[in-house]
């Protein structure tokens, strides 16, 4: 059996087409957008050879193999090693990184801690909290957007609202790039990210024990469940790794990419300003539009067909979930950014069973953001240069200088 990647090779079928491509090069990280469009324009399924995959660009088919969880695996990794021939870098997820029934269990516990009724409660403070950061924004002449708001506010509230005794923003910021590059080939990027493992991974693990974490706080939703016996102390433990693993760097992404798409279109930020219920809409937008998440990976546990075309068992596949969030087939004029565009069915939170449990969080921390840059800020401005960070599995902003001017 010959192995790339910690998965098998494929002879695969002779109608997908073969494309001599890197998903995971520099280039293409920093601007995927032509990487996308070629990729839906060549097929449903392309086969690259370069890491033996197949990947997936287009919205319908990438829809239908995220919501079929039975042929597409989770429980062999989400990234391009199988965890069925070797080990992960950490102790697999006991909810991303599974399948029903084992995940059926652990997907309601943490549903119940992550659902609208649960969370309601945080709303004020994550109000509070942008208000704070974004009022001392507006007095500077200019500011490094990702560092100062971005990620200032998810850290500020994120870390709080699960109980972290102590926080560390440089940790936590860092081990989500950790967990999101490990997705990736065995490259500069995923290497990189691992030779901190030695300083974070131990941290991580000892923040999320049940002495950590104070009452009040989404952690001790999980360790409640514990005590009623759902899951095992140890399994509390991985569930509050969960939460730091998905739940720091997608949301700073999701804020810059937000300022991104607002300082680049200020027509579009004119109409959230005059109706700031469009905070809501306007992040769904900015989902579709920058997909923080761009590829997740699924491994058909079968032999099987998507689209009439042969897939073996054990064939990784990438699902370019930034693409389909970009298809001409599905969204009308897709490279247009609208803010009251609502566009239902995006793929930003995936699709299926493993769909973002965290998302109705997300969209609290950029509803709070949101509203408060709409009620308080008249434009954003560029002050320098947004330049992309690549990463193998998470789109994001690596620096953007702006100015607020206040309203
Ligand atoms: C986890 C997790 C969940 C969702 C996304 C994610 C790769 C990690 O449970 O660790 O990022």
């Amino acid at each position: 059996m010959n192995m790339i990647e910690g998965h098998m090779t494929f002879e695969p079928s002779a109608d997908i087409p073969v494309w001599d491509v890197d998903p995971y090069a520099e280039d293409v990280l920093i601007d995927p957008a032509p990487y996308y469009a070629e990729l839906r324009a060549r097929g449903p399924l392309v086969y690259i050879p370069k890491w033996s995959v197949l990947a997936s660009g287009r919205y319908e088919e990438t829809r239908d193999i995220f919501s079929d969880h039975s042929r597409f695996v989770s429980s062999r990794g989400v990234g391009l090693n199988d965890f069925k021939y070797g080990e992960p870098w950490r102790p697999p997820s006991i909810i991303l990184e599974v399948d029903p029934p084992d995940h059926t269990k652990t997907r309601k516990v943490m549903a119940r801690a992550l659902s609208p009724k649960a969370i309601a409660g945080l709303k004020e403070e994550f109000r509070r909290t942008a208000e704070m950061i974004i009022e001392q924004l507006i007095e500077r002449e200019s500011f490094e957007a990702i560092a100062d708001l971005a990620e200032a506010f998810p850290v500020a509230v994120f870390p709080k609202a699960v109980g972290m005794v102590d926080s560390d923003r440089r940790r936590l910021v860092d081990y989500g790039a950790m967990v999101f590059n490990a997705l990736g080939p065995d490259n500069k990027f995923r290497r990189d990210a691992m030779a901190m493992a030695p300083d974070i991974v131990p941290w991580i693990t000892g923040a999320c024990t049940r002495d950590r974490l104070t009452k009040g706080g989404l952690g001790a939703l999980i360790y409640a469940a514990a005590d009623d016996g759902e899951v095992t102390e140890a399994e509390a433990a991985m569930l509050v790794r969960s939460f730091l693993s998905a739940g720091v760097d997608t949301t700073v992404t999701g804020i810059g990419s937000a300022l991104w798409c607002l300082a680049s279109n200020p027509g579009e930020y004119e109409k959230l300003k005059a109706d700031a219920s469009l905070a809501r809409p306007c992040f769904e937008e900015v989902l579709r539009f920058t997909s923080p998440v761009h590829t997740f990976a699924r491994t058909a546990n079968q032999d099987t067909e998507v689209a009439g075309l042969r897939v073996a068992e054990g064939t990784k596949i990438l699902c370019a979930l930034a693409s389909a969030n970009l298809d001409p087939q599905k969204w009308g004029d897709p490279e247009i950014f609208r803010v009251d565009r609502k566009p239902v069915g995006h793929m930003a939170f995936g699709a299926g069973i493993h769909g973002c449990v965290g998302q109705n969080l997300a969209r609290l921390e950029l509803e709070a953001v949101l509203t408060v840059l709409a009620e308080t800020v008249e434009r954003v401005e560029f002050a320098g240069e947004a330049v992309w960070r690549p990463n193998n599995a998470i789109h994001a902003l690596d620096r953007m200088p702006l100015r607020f001017i206040a309203r």
